[in-house]
């Protein structure tokens, strides 16, 4: 058995996937079927690490991709431990900031471990396996587009929306079918079409509902910050929201079906912000889980306090 994991929030984390994939089946000749594909995040990736030793079956290798490390992942040293025992090769594909303590752990307990902070997450998979393949090229350079912000490619846009919407659990078949789409080389169809037209209403009601409940707070010797929420991937609403209200020094959107937590900032250290929270992410953009951040559809205070003690802390 072969394990994906990666990130299911953005066309980087799905693109890395989708470039497992064709690797699998250009180089190795095993089907897309014969690998398990896992979407996890800072909150929940020991948790499917467990599940996986659990469930007993034997993974003969194991691939983590797009994934930072957080202080709460030392957790994932014993059952890598475990995993090695059973004859699991684990390879870690990564382009957060990791401590080079940690990634020097990290190294010592997989086949492979690359992390490069310029590079995104598909780009490094690319490299690695399909340097060559024009598919893999294509994949990582939508992947690039989105994650370096460059949004040069309107199509990278509309995927990336699509993959923000199918976050969390009932999504799941939908980001499955999206990765193997890609990991063919199809980015569009009549299937991605519907898809987009279906998600268009849902996505501007939602966005109209974020920019209603924004909610402005003036920190002291730092700035406006807004914070927001709706029904929609987090990093979505945050872009959003930038596209509103320019002012704020530091935006914060809480998807409200899954309590995560994105913010964005040039003002703050974000990574470290979102640490605080056992998160984790980039200087300027990092996220989060927090239980019950939204409460009977208010923005719960005891969260927001926390917030704004841990931004005052974190001014760069
Ligand atoms: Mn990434």
């Amino acid at each position: 058995m072969i394990v994906s994991i990666t990130h299911g929030e953005d066309i980087d984390g799905i693109g890395a996937q989708a470039i497992l994939l064709r690797y699998f089946k250009l180089k190795r000749e095993i089907e897309s079927s014969k690998i398990v594909l896992e979407y996890a995040h800072y909150s929940n990736l020991l948790e499917k690490l467990n599940r996986l030793l659990k469930n007993n079956k034997n993974p003969e290798e194991l691939y983590i991709s797009d994934l930072g490390f957080n202080k709460q992942f030392s957790a994932v040293f014993p059952i890598f431990h475990q995993l090695k025992n059973l004859n699991c090769k684990i390879y870690w594909f990564d382009h957060h900031i990791v401590e080079k303590k940690i990634k020097r752990r990290l190294k010592d307990s997989t086949e492979l471990y690359l992390n490069d902070e310029k590079r995104c997450g598909a780009e490094i998979l690319k490299d690695y396996y399909l340097p060559e393949d024009e598919i893999a090229n294509k994949i990582a350079l939508y992947a690039r587009d989105r994650d370096f912000q460059l949004n040069k490619i309107p199509l990278a846009k509309k995927l990336d929306s699509l993959i923000a919407f199918y976050r969390g659990e009932e999504y799941i078949e939908q980001q499955k079918k999206l990765v193997k789409l890609m990991s063919k080389g199809v980015f569009e169809n009549k299937w991605i079409k519907d898809q987009l037209i279906q998600l268009k209403v849902l996505i501007k009601a939602q966005k109209d509902l974020a920019v209603n409940r924004v909610k402005l707070i003036e920190i002291e010797d730092f700035g406006q910050i807004v914070v927001t929420f709706a029904e929609l991937g987090a990093s979505q609403i945050t872009r959003y929201i930038e596209t509103v209200l320019k002012k704020p020094k530091l935006f914060a959107s809480i998807d409200s079906r899954h309590n995560e937590i994105n913010i964005h900032s040039q003002y703050a250290n974000c990574r470290n912000i979102a640490a605080q929270f056992n998160g984790g992410g980039h200087l300027n953009r990092a996220g989060f889980s927090y239980e019950n951040a939204v409460e009977n559809d208010k923005i719960n205070q005891k969260f927001l306090d926390e917030l704004i003690g841990i931004i005052k802390e974190n001014k760069l």
